[in-house]
Order: structure tokens, then C-alpha cells, then sequence
């Protein structure tokens, strides 16, 4: 057995990611492109190094190679050393017919993992959230409780409540009620996912549960609602800051156009100069400048090694973009490397990773139905019909 820790983070990074396909066709969810030149995962391994938690199990099986190229040895992040710290990517086994079946079977199948750190506590984080948060205030306002678990939670729109776990709290802040992706939410204060546990606590729920065969190892649907049910210490941690899950094409969209609001209050990062979010693009030093915005475009943010001639507005512009002369693009994203021919008009969209698209082609969403080109597409035509009337050759 290792040293003891205090604490321990174990980043579940394996879903599907479907509701934001074509995006994850071939890549892991907590993979895909962010902000101008990050990936989403690079928000809670920065929210890691900066909270002073140096041990991290990524737990990766969907599409796992795209995360594992990123994470690497956790060097952009200072997440490497000694064999107690670090990062470590725990992959579900591939001699494992059925992987991970959920998220509370990916930490049951790593309990010696765990074990071997020997940690008061362990930090569950998810790989599909936008968002700056020091984990040792979740922790002192956890120990000081004397919880079994704290979740952390923040008020949502009703119009979106029905996507979380729907907590109900006593004037103590402790949990008495839970109800994971209601039909018809009776609250607005949703979990956020983010959840930490007395690690002695945590062992012994999921042993429970992987010998409960009506369960479906889930956090929210049967982890979560079981501590209830016996009653355990669970008490609401509420959040303040900037918080967004990015797991449907819409909300990543969104997270993108909040980027743009330069009085949006709170904002992602409140003090860039305390608070720093880490790629691996920056660490290998590509030559990039820093994402800034540019002053001839309004409200947009581009790096300073795109081709941009044409007309961009309001959109979020990565590194390796070009825009032919005529062109007009709004209200939308554009990833890595993506290559926009002359008179080519696109509104409410995200164009993937590599995309091309030819002279002459509209692409035009609407607030509530981004159009998403896939990465690597080719495309000409019209959208104003449904993207799959496009002509879509895949290279
Ligand atoms: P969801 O967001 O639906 O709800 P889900 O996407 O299933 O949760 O999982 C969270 C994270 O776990 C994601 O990063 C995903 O990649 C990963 N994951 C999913 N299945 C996995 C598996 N089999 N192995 C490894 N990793 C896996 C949860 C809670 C809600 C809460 C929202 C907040 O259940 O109660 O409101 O998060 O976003
Ligand atoms: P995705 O749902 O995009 O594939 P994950 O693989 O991370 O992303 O899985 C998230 C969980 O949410 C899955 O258990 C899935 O069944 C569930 N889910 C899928 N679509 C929806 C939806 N529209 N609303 C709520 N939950 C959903």
C-alpha cells in the first residue's frame, strides 16, 4: 500500500456521448474541442492541479485512445511524479465483455486502485463540465458536516431541470428527497455530478450495489437515491460559480456562445492570473498565441494563426481556420482546422474538427436546433433543409 492521502479525484470520462453526435463519432466525449484551444476535460484536471489534488484516475472506454493521446502522462497539467501522484488512466479491460456497465460500476471495478491510495476521501468528477471550482472548499464544507457524501448543486432553469438529478434540502442543507431526470421537476436545485465521498462510506455502497442485480450502477439512479433510502449523512454543497454541462449539442453550443459575454456574470474564469485552465496544446507550445478577441470582429474569439478574410461574428474561432473572402459566419464555433470556401453562409452551427466546406454552401441552424457538421466532413449544398439532405462525403 502507498502513502495515505487526504484525498483522491476519480474523473469518469467513458460515456458514449451520443446526444452529442456526430461530434464523438470517433472520439470520447471529454475529448472534444472547447473554448478556441481546449478539450472539455481539460476543465476538471485543471480544476485538480489548482485545488492541490495530485491523484487522479481517468476512467476512459468509449473511444479511450482520444483521451489517453490528450492526457498522456498528465504533464500539461502537473499531474505526474511519483507513483502515488498523478494521473492515471484506468481503462475498462478489454477481456471484459461488458466494460463499464455505469458510473458507480467504473469506480466499484478500480476499488484496489483506490484502496492502494488509502484516502479519507474520494472526489467524483464527470469529463462533460465547463467550469472553475476549488474542490477544497467542497471538502472543508464536507468534513465540517460530517457527511457521508456532499453533492454539489446549483439552480438550474426549469425548462432544463428535467436533464439532472432534482435534490430537495432541509434548512440544514442536508438531502432529504432526489429524483434523477424527472418527467416534471418539482425543484429547480440540481446536482451537478460532482459529488465526495468518505471513502470507507463510498466502498461499502458499491459493494451493495454490485450485488443488487435490478441495479444499473449509476450514481444518480440507484448510488445516490440507496443512501437515501438507509438514510446515510448526505448534505448539499451549493456552488456559485460558472457551471455548464456540455453534453448535448445545444449546451455546448451555449457554453461556447457564454465564452463571447464579457460581462457575464459569474464568469468561467474569475481570475485568470489565480485560476489556470491547462491543455496539452499549450504545453507542447504549438506557437499559438493565448485565444483573443479580435477587435475587427465583434465578439468573436480567434487565435492569431487562422486565414480569416471572410466576414465573423459573434463565433468562437479555433487554431488552423480559414474563411475564404465573401463568406459569412454567425452565432457559431469553429473547430480545429476547419476550411471555409468563398460565399459560404453559416449561422447557429458547429463546424467539427477538420470539416470542409465548400464554395457557395448555407448551413443555418436556429437557437434550440444547431445544425453540427461532422469533423472531417466534406460538405456542399444547401441547409436549410435537414443536415442529412447535405451532400456529406466522409474523408
Ligand atoms: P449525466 O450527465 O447523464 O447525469 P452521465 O453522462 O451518465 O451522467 O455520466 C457522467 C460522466 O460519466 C460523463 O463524463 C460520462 O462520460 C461518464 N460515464 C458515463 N458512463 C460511464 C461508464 N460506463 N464508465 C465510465 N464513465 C462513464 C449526471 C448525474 C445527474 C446530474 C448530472 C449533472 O447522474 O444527477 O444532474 O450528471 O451533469
Ligand atoms: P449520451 O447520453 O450522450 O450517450 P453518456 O454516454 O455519457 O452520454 O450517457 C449519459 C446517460 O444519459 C446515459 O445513461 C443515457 O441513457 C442517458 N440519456 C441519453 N439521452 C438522454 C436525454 N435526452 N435525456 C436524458 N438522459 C439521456
Amino acid at each position: 500500500m502507498m502513502s495515505k492521502k487526504d484525498c483522491i479525484a476519480m474523473l469518469l470520462a467513458g460515456g458514449e456521448g451520443r446526444r452529442l453526435s456526430p461530434l464523438t463519432n470517433n472520439l470520447a466525449k471529454p475529448a472534444v474541442p472547447f473554448g478556441g484551444e481546449y478539450r472539455i476535460i481539460d476543465f476538471p484536471l485543471s480544476n485538480c492541479a489548482n485545488s492541490g489534488i495530485h491523484t487522479v484516475g481517468v476512467l476512459t472506454q468509449y473511444a479511450s485512445e482520444s483521451l489517453h493521446t490528450h492526457i498522456g502522462g498528465g504533464e500539461p497539467w502537473g499531474l505526474y511524479g511519483s507513483d502515488a501522484d498523478g494521473v492515471s488512466l484506468l481503462a475498462a479491460s478489454p477481456e471484459d465483455p461488458c466494460g463499464y456497465l455505469g458510473t458507480a460500476d467504473a469506480i466499484y471495478k478500480n476499488l484496489s486502485f483506490i484502496d492502494d491510495h488509502n484516502p479519507d476521501d474520494v472526489l467524483i468528477l464527470s469529463g462533460d463540465h465547463i467550469y472553475s471550482m476549488d474542490y477544497r472548499k467542497l471538502r472543508d464544507v464536507h468534513t465540517a458536516s460530517g457527511a457521508d457524501a456532499t453533492v454539489s448543486v446549483m439552480e438550474v432553469p426549469l425548462a432544463e431541470a428535467h436533464r439532472f438529478g432534482i435534490v430537495g434540502v432541509d434548512e440544514s442543507m442536508r438531502i432529504v428527497n432526489f429524483v434523477e431526470k424527472p418527467t416534471k421537476p418539482q425543484s429547480t436545485l440540481a446536482s451537478m455530478g460532482i459529488y465526495i465521498f468518505k471513502w470507507s462510506y463510498l466502498r461499502k455502497m458499491l459493494i451493495e450495489d454490485s450485488e443488487n442485480p435490478k441495479s444499473s450502477h449509476d450514481f444518480g439512479k440507484d448510488i445516490i437515491p440507496h443512501m437515501l433510502r438507509l438514510e446515510g449523512k448526505l448534505y448539499a454543497y451549493p456552488f456559485e460559480g460558472y457551471w455548464r454541462d456540455v453534453g448535448t449539442v445545444d449546451s455546448l453550443w451555449e457554453a461556447h456562445m457564454d465564452l463571447l459575454e464579457q460581462d457575464m456574470e459569474p464568469h468561467l474564469e474569475p481570475d485568470p492570473h489565480a485560476w489556470q485552465t491547462y491543455s496539452r496544446d499549450q504545453y507542447m507550445g504549438s506557437g499559438r498565441s493565448p485565444i483573443s478577441r479580435t477587435d475587427e470582429h465583434d465578439s468573436s474569439l480567434s487565435h492569431w494563426n487562422n486565414a480569416v478574410l471572410g466576414d465573423v461574428q459573434r463565433t468562437v474561432v479555433f487554431y488552423g481556420v480559414q474563411v475564404a473572402e465573401g463568406s459569412v459566419v454567425v452565432n457559431s464555433v469553429l473547430m480545429p482546422n476547419v476550411k471555409i470556401g468563398r460565399d459560404v453562409h453559416v449561422a447557429y452551427a458547429i463546424i467539427g474538427e477538420g470539416a470542409i466546406i465548400k464554395d457557395g454552401t448555407r448551413i443555418e441552424g436556429s437557437i434550440g436546433k444547431i445544425e453540427v457538421i461532422a469533423p472531417h466532413a466534406v460538405i456542399e449544398g444547401s441547409a436549410f433543409a435537414p443536415s442529412t439532405a447535405l451532400n456529406i462525403q466522409q474523408t
